[in-house]
């Protein structure tokens, strides 16, 4: 693969108190002026959403709820799949920095502490028609940093919980932390190197899980993350590796 040039582009910053979808309102930023980085953050998200059109949800005074858009160059490659575990790993470092504790990386997307879900990223590829090829990435990251259960939707409870209990008091800070990591691992993630820290706080790594990548359904031990950011699973002695997808079980 191709290096990513160094130098980015400029960056507008963009602060909502309620929108739809930070990312959705990256990609439309991004599509009408590819010559700049965008960064959107908002209060409060009506359309916040995660993969496969499933809802993220997103009340204000809990969550941090950000996207960065990156137009890219005619001749950059570009990995999706080893940008969003990048990406967790600069939002892990973000929280230590900030928090002092440690988040588990749930293979691809998903965000773990102390078994629940913390937040999840959202990384969408624009096509460029004319061309046929990638013209910019858009990366969301939604974290709840303080939740009250009592508020959450009935099937999302215990399911989900908030970093620490004043967690919103520290959002900006969260925030700086997170697109500062961000733009530090983004020069260099291609070369895989901060796959180490993924693994080493990996949710999955030594348990039994169950994993959808397409029409296929995969069961066995998480064994490994390779070094594009695949998930290696052995099933019945044989090592598979799911480029992306997703896993629906864990310890089942
Ligand atoms: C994700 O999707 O976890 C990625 C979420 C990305 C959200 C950010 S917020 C900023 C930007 N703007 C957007 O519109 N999106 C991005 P996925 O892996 O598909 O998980 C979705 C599932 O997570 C749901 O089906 C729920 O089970 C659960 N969920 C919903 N809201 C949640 C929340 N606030 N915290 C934790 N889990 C949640």
């Amino acid at each position: 693969a191709k290096k990513i040039k160094k130098d980015l582009p400029p960056s507008r910053l963009f602060i909502f108190p309620t929108i739809d979808s930070t990312n959705i309102f990256a990609k439309r930023e991004i599509s009408e002026h590819n010559d700049r980085i965008v960064i959107v953050i908002a209060d409060r998200q009506t359309e916040g959403h995660g993969r496969f059109q499933r809802k993220f949800y997103s009340p204000a005074k809990s969550g941090l709820y950000l996207s960065i858009a990156i137009p890219l160059k005619g001749d950059q490659t570009v990995s999706a799949g080893l940008l969003t575990t990048a990406t967790a790993v600069a939002v892990g470092r973000s929280i230590k920095e900030v928090f002092g504790v440690q988040l588990d990386y749930k293979w691809v997307n998903d965000l773990y502490l102390s078994e629940r879900k913390v937040g999840g990223i959202l990384t969408e590829a624009i096509t460029d028609f004319e061309s046929n090829s990638i013209s910019s990435l858009v990366v969301g990251i939604g974290l709840n940093l303080s939740l009250d259960q009592n508020e959450l939707p009935i099937d999302l409870r215990d399911k989900i919980a908030g970093i620490a209990e004043n967690g919103q008091e520290k959002r900006n800070q969260i925030a700086a932390a997170v697109i500062n990591n961000f733009f530090k691992l983004f020069k260099n993630y291609q070369d895989g190197r901060f796959l180490d820290e993924y693994r080493k706080n990996s949710f999955l790594i030594g348990r039994k899980i169950q994993a959808h990548s397409g029409q296929r359904t995969v069961a066995g031990t998480a064994i490994a993350i390779d070094d594009q950011g695949s998930l290696i699973i052995l099933e019945e002695n044989k090592k598979i590796k799911i480029q992306s997808g997703e896993v629906t079980k864990v310890d089942f």
